[in-house]
């Protein structure tokens, strides 16, 4: 973390229906009715993909809907379309400026809260709620972050606040309340690391930072260099080993795509 560009696995999920807010916004707007449109986060843990809850946007961070190509489009925030651009994963034709980007709208996060989203490869596969985090950095990733509570104490945390005080957040309680199956065995917090980190630290929101970011690096040295899948394709074996097979697959399919940082 810190020194050179993050290699992060960009994930496509898939809006399924707007929170009220946005389908006015979309209804007014000239995107097509046949559209596809996704939710772009980037994740340095692919391989957890499979125990996603639910996606965080910061609501108060500013995004664009953009235009990616024929009746493709994505949500994410300027800075990081603009670095998609510039990576050529995208645009046709190469912006000559942030502001020459194919640009729909802009709107702050807090207005997609509420939104179904299709998340590759989770257990929920009828759908997640894209939902607040007021730890959403606008300057890192692509604004966007996939919740895997199972495995990132910050997810986790941030998922139990949001349940405890549903009304203050303005969202409806079961669109936090997904259940949490377990993805990866560790030989140190078993199969729901996040959670039994939280615990033990004594995590009792996402405000206590220093113990988060020390469940952090807890969760992610364990997980890689001591978990063993427990779903999925490569189930029973090493995260170390099949962490890249996993990204490579979801890249294959059409679901991800690399994204640096
Ligand atoms: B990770 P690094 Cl299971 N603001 O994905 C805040 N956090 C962000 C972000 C942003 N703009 N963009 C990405 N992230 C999160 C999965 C995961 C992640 C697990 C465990 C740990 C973990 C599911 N959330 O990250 O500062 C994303 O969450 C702990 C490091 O660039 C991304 O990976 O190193 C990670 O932080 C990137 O953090």
């Amino acid at each position: 973390e810190g020194i050179g560009p993050q290699e992060y696995t960009a994930l496509k999920l898939q809006v399924k229906e707007w929170s009220p807010k946005l389908a006015e916004l979309v209804k007014t707007s000239n995107i097509e009715d046949d559209a596809k449109v996704y939710f772009v986060p980037a994740t340095l843990r692919p391989e957890t993909m499979y125990g996603q809850t639910n996606c965080f946007v910061g609501p108060k961070v500013t995004y664009g809907l953009f235009k990616l190509k024929e009746k493709e489009y994505i949500v994410v925030t300027k800075r990081a379309a603009w670095n998609m651009a510039f990576q050529g994963h995208f645009f046709s034709e190469f912006p000559k400026s942030q502001d020459d980007l194919p640009l729909v709208f802009e709107t702050v996060g807090s207005d997609f809260v509420g939104t179904l989203i299709n998340a590759p490869l989770s257990f929920h596969t009828e759908g997640v709620y894209i939902l607040p985090m007021d730890g959403v950095s606008a300057t890192k990733g692509t604004g966007v972050v996939t919740s895997v509570p199972s495995d990132s104490p910050d997810d986790y945390a941030t998922l139990m606040d949001l349940i405890k005080k549903a009304e203050f957040y303005g969202i409806k309680k079961e669109w936090a309340e997904k259940e949490i199956h377990p993805v990866i065995e560790t030989p140190t917090y078993g199969n729901l690391t996040a959670p039994a980190l939280v615990k033990q630290l004594k995590i009792n929101s996402p405000k206590d930072v220093n113990q988060l970011a020390q469940a952090k690096e807890l969760a992610y040295m364990e997980g890689f260099y001591k978990g063993t899948m427990l779903v999925g394709e490569f189930k029973g074996e090493p995260v170390s080993a099949v962490k890249d097979k996993i990204r490579a697959a979801l890249i294959e399919s059409g679901d991800a795509f690399p994204f640096a940082d």
